[in-house]
């Protein structure tokens, strides 16, 4: 497990130089002062000579390496760039077990080593239900249609050279697995953040409005209140997305994944946008769209992507993926080295548009403090959240509880089973808590 398991390195204390136990005193007393002092103490550490810095007691700033010696690699050594070695250890990663071919599996995001709102390409969560494949653009086709003529003027096919030819918008949105979290129904199961929270991802996204090509092929969008969006693959997904979504211009065919084109785990050369919608019906290498004039019940909405509901009935067609927010470090596996100055951060996210505040708990939901809501606060995107915080050493119970533009809070599992029970796979949106212990460890427990 322990190659699982996050860098302990993330969590360094902010340096002595400008973290005293008389400063901590003043963070307890007064948040604004101590940002003040330190923000002084770290402009002065920076602008002071090498040999004030070495006074310091640090011996690596003395050690010149032989690096800073000699000539570095020419420019252009590697055609596109890679992350630095030493960050080998941030990687998507498997849950062994979760399925019996690995074709019809997942990877889960690393969330516990990345900053901001954007996933990086290499980074974004995978699910495929039948593998995935480099498919060739030069070939690759999207056919319009209607399950019957009287919904369509003219079905069409477009290459990618057409679709490509056509007015483009480009969106910052999450993607998130429906079964995101859906190991946590009824006991906390696995260790990390990355396996918690992992199929969920943040990219900017660019292609065509649907609505758009829709009007091309003179949909009747009076009667053509559905369609179906198939995929290329050997899993044939296919998933009903309602018109509504599609008229109001947000459902995008996307060819573009963070300023290039999509990776082929992604659905490359072309996947279906859904923003808000859950994972499963952002169908990749998409391949066909039917209009049609109801919910077409497909596989992947009659068995799979329900809801167990307490009372034995199954809720169907649970798409928006409802207001969450996770707490991504200190997250479990990860282990506080010294007491002290921490800055927790997270993210928080809305099917139903941005987030209105995040607060977090240090007590397990006795107490709540206001994050920082960092950089742009979008609409069906990632939100990161940061907030300052003094870890005295003793135990603790960290959580973060979002709240969106609706007024909607997210639940905790107390009030989430009240309505789910504990039966179910998809669409556990539940509050998290990372308990810390006297001895620094971060672990994943259930507050109840
Ligand atoms: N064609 C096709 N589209 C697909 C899938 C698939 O297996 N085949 N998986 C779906 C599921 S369940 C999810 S959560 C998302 C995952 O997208 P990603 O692999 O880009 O993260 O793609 C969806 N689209
Ligand atoms: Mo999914």
């Amino acid at each position: 497990m322990s190659e699982q398991l996050s860098r302990p390195g993330r969590l360094r204390p902010a340096p002595e130089s400008f973290l005293t136990e008389a400063q901590i005193g003043e963070v307890k007393a007064g948040r604004r002062d101590f940002l003040r002092s330190s923000l002084l103490a770290a402009t002065a550490a920076l602008s002071a000579p090498l040999a004030a810095r070495a006074g310091a007691g640090d011996p690596a700033i003395l050690e010149l390496p032989n690096w800073s010696k000699s000539a570095g690699q020419p420019v252009a050594a590697r055609p596109y760039g890679l992350p630095s070695e030493h960050e080998g250890n941030l990687q998507r990663r498997e849950m062994r077990g979760l399925s019996k071919v690995s074709g019809n599996s997942a990877s889960f995001t690393p969330l516990q080593g990345l900053f901001g709102i954007i996933t990086p390409s290499g980074l974004h969560y995978e699910r495929h239900h039948q593998g995935w494949h480099d498919v060739d653009p030069a070939r690759h086709r999207l056919m319009i249609t209607a399950s019957d003529p009287s919904l369509i003027r003219t079905p069409m096919v477009f290459s990618m050279d057409e679709l490509m030819r056509l007015p483009s918008v480009s969106r910052l949105l999450f993607l998130e697995c429906g079964g995101n979290t859906g190991t946590e129904w009824s006991n906390p199961l696995v260790p990390t953040v990355q396996y918690t929270h992992g199929l969920l991802s943040g990219s900017e996204f660019t292609g065509v409005p649907l609505r758009l090509l829709l009007e091309h092929c003179g949909v009747d969008f009076k009667k053509a209140r559905y369609l179906l969006a198939e995929g290329a693959d050997g899993a044939s997904l296919t998933r009903t997305i309602p018109m509504e979504l599609v008229e109001s211009g947000e459902v995008l065919v996307a060819y573009g994944q963070n300023g290039e084109m999509l990776r082929p785990e992604n659905g490359y050369p072309l996947r279906l946008v859904v923003p808000g919608v859950q994972g499963v019906s952002w169908v990749k290498w998409l391949r066909r769209i039917e209009v049609g004039d109801q919910p077409y019940a497909s596989r992947e909405e009659a068995i799979h992507y329900v809801d167990l509901m307490p009372d034995g009935m199954h809720r169907q067609y649970t798409s928006i993926q409802e207001c969450k927010s996770i707490i991504t470090s200190p997250s479990g596996g990860q282990t506080l080295l010294t007491q002290g100055f921490y800055n927790v951060t997270g993210l928080a996210w809305s099917g139903r548009g941005t987030i209105k505040r995040v607060d977090v708990s240090f007590d397990g939901g006795r107490n709540w403090k206001p994050a920082r809501l960092d950089g742009a606060v979008l609409a069906k995107a990632l939100t990161r959240f940061n907030i300052d915080w003094v870890w005295d050493g003793r135990p603790a119970i960290l959580q973060s509880r979002a709240i969106d533009e609706t007024g909607y809070v997210q639940p905790n599992y107390r009030q989430l089973r009240a309505v789910r029970g504990s039966q179910s796979i998809y669409h556990n949106n539940a509050i998290q808590s990372w308990e810390v212990l006297t001895s620094g460890e971060v672990n994943n427990v259930q507050v109840l």
